[in-house]
């Protein structure tokens, strides 16, 4: 069976809103790339080394990653190879199958969280000013909840003004409690509190917003330096993740922002928002191969559901979703 009709009766079996979420979040991305793929295909009628070579310029425009797009294309080479591929059409289905080898490399449930049975499960997000941080944690407590869990978020983000009250605002839309300090306290001692009432309530899970001012790096790392070592001191084995906050929109400075985070925490997979805002959304691609991170969340939209748990042939079908649709995809 071709892999486009595989993709297609995998997709069948989840839900049409999530495959929907997916394919209208990515849509600057699939009109860009796709289009930009399917006008090669148009010129190209051969599958040779100047056909490769502006394909590599398209992926790298997309924000894929000079190194990823490197052992894509080599890969690409094999298998064109491998399956005496001639016809430049038959090279899409090809491109979107390693895509999804390249970003899953053989493992499984990458997107899952780590999450607790019967405990709670404390879940740190860390990031830079506007990548998404707040949204996000609105987004996913009103997840839990419809999940039927019980949620408490933290304020931990006591240093941007207004950022304490944004959070409650999105408490009362989602109907999840805040715990919270003034303005200006220490963050450390608000998750200190937010334990100690997740523990009292005997919630299932913490979120715990932090501020992303990067004017002065080290005093922010030295700060989530504390908030970590507080959260792992009254609950051994949490922070059950560390959730860094990329905003798909930022290209190489996302790439270089997760860089600085990884050396100072340990993250243990991205959120990436935004994806519905470029026409780049490659660097799904990028994040995965170059900083062996998984993606778990991705950002489709401002509305409550529009975070979803990243699912990498969800995200192909998003890219390719109208070669996916034709009905006569040939085998290859
Ligand atoms: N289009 C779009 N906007 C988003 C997404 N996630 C967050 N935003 C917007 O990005 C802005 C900054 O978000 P915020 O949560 O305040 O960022 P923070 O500073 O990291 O906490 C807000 O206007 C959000 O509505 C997303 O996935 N898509
Ligand atoms: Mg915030």
């Amino acid at each position: 069976m071709s892999f486009f009709k595989r993709l297609k009766e995998k997709l069948t079996q989840q839900t049409d809103s999530v495959t929907e979420k997916f394919k209208t979040g990515l849509e600057k991305t699939r009109n860009s790339f796709t289009e930009k793929v399917n006008d090669l295909v148009a010129r190209y009628r051969k599958v040779d080394e100047e056909f490769f070579e502006e394909l590599e310029e398209i992926l790298i425009g997309a924000d894929v990653g000079v190194s990823t797009v490197m052992e894509l294309i080599d890969e690409l080479k094999m298998e064109v190879k491998r399956r005496n591929i001639q016809d430049t059409k038959d090279v899409q289905v090809v491109i979107s199958e390693k895509l999804v080898e390249l970003y899953e490399a053989g493992e499984e449930g990458l997107s899952e969280l780590n999450m607790q049975q019967d405990a709670l499960t404390v879940i740190l997000f860390v990031g830079v000013n506007g990548v998404g941080k707040t949204t996000t944690i609105g987004k996913l407590a009103h997840k839990f909840k419809q999940e039927g869990k019980s949620v408490l978020m933290a304020a931990g983000d006591t240093f941007r003004a207004g950022a304490i009250e944004q959070l409650e605002v999105w408490g009362e839309r989602v109907g999840v409690d805040v715990v919270k300090q003034s303005a200006g306290s220490d963050p450390a001692a608000v998750m200190y509190d937010a334990i100690q009432a997740a523990k009292a309530r005997k919630v299932d899970i913490l979120l715990c917003d932090t501020a992303g001012r990067l004017q002065n790096k080290v005093n922010l790392m030295k700060e989530l330096e504390k908030v970590k070592r507080v959260i792992e001191r009254e609950v051994p084995g949490a922070p059950h993740e560390v959730l860094l906050v990329l905003d798909a929109t930022t290209g190489q400075n996302a790439m270089s922002q997760a860089k600085t985070f990884s050396e100072a925490t340990n993250v243990s997979g991205i959120v990436l928002t935004k994806l519905d805002g470029t026409a780049k959304g490659g660097i799904v691609l990028a994040i995965r191969n170059e900083l062996r991170l998984p993606v778990k969340f991705v950002g489709l939209g401002e509305k409550m559901d529009d975070l979803q748990q990243f699912d990498s042939e969800q995200y192909v079908y998003g890219l390719f979703a109208n070669m996916v649709d034709e009905e006569d995809v040939k085998e290859v």
